[in-house]
């Protein structure tokens, strides 16, 4: 009961500061959302891939990904099937330091997320560069759990979060945008929550 109405209330303020987008509600739960099953992670096989369209690809190991710059993100969270979470608490590495390390070419426009279990999804290049965008490891003040995306998954808090793309290992850069996991099922390319590009 008290739990509700705080909810309502949380989701009056967070709508007048034009925070929750059109057709969504606020949760204070997180739901775990997601096709398939939860794959496992075995640090000393673990591997992250960025390739495609970029001077450098590289490939690290979970250790040498540990050792990587870290940042610290506020972010909000918002899934097409209506429900957000807000201000969460990530750390993990901005994506700035990984296309920086990569150097993508001219051509390079738009960058595919690949995840453990074949889940994919599309994003423009400039997107990734926004400065709260993220590969995080943490939603403060633990660790992801394996169900939340553990060890490692992408946050773009400003797109859909079906952008968000957990259990990730790599990346690659594209010239032209290709349609990902739910793209190909009549999910949005884009998916910006405030225009409600939900599907296309
Ligand atoms: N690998 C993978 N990442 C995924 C998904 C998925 O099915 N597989 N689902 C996406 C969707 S639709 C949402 S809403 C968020 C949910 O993240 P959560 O389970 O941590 O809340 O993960 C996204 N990332
Ligand atoms: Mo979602």
């Amino acid at each position: 009961m008290f739990r509700s109405m705080e909810r309502k209330r949380l989701e009056r303020k967070r709508r007048q500061e034009g925070r929750l987008p059109p057709g969504q509600s606020l949760t204070l739960k997180w739901p775990v959302l997601h096709a398939g099953a939860v794959p496992g992670f075995d640090p000393s096989t673990w591997s992250f891939v960025v390739g495609g369209l970029v001077e450098r690809p590289f490939e690290l190991t979970w250790q040498e990904f540990q050792d990587l710059p870290r940042t610290r993100v506020q972010a909000d969270f918002h899934c097409v099937t209506t429900w957000s979470k807000f201000d969460n608490v990530w750390e993990g590495v901005s994506m700035r330091t990984i296309v920086e390390r990569a150097r993508p070419k001219e051509r390079a426009r738009y960058v595919i997320q690949h995840c453990d279990g074949g889940y994919t999804t599309n994003t423009p290049l400039e997107d990734l560069l926004h400065d709260n965008v993220l590969l995080a490891d943490t939603h403060e003040p633990e660790p992801l759990t394996p169900e939340h995306g553990a060890p490692l998954r992408m946050i773009v808090p400003h797109l859909y979060a079906w952008k968000s793309a957990k259990w990730i290992r790599g990346l690659e850069f594209t010239a032209h945008d290709r349609a990902g996991f739910w793209e190909r099922r009549g999910y949005h390319m884009y998916g910006d929550p405030f225009r409600e590009e939900r599907f296309r």
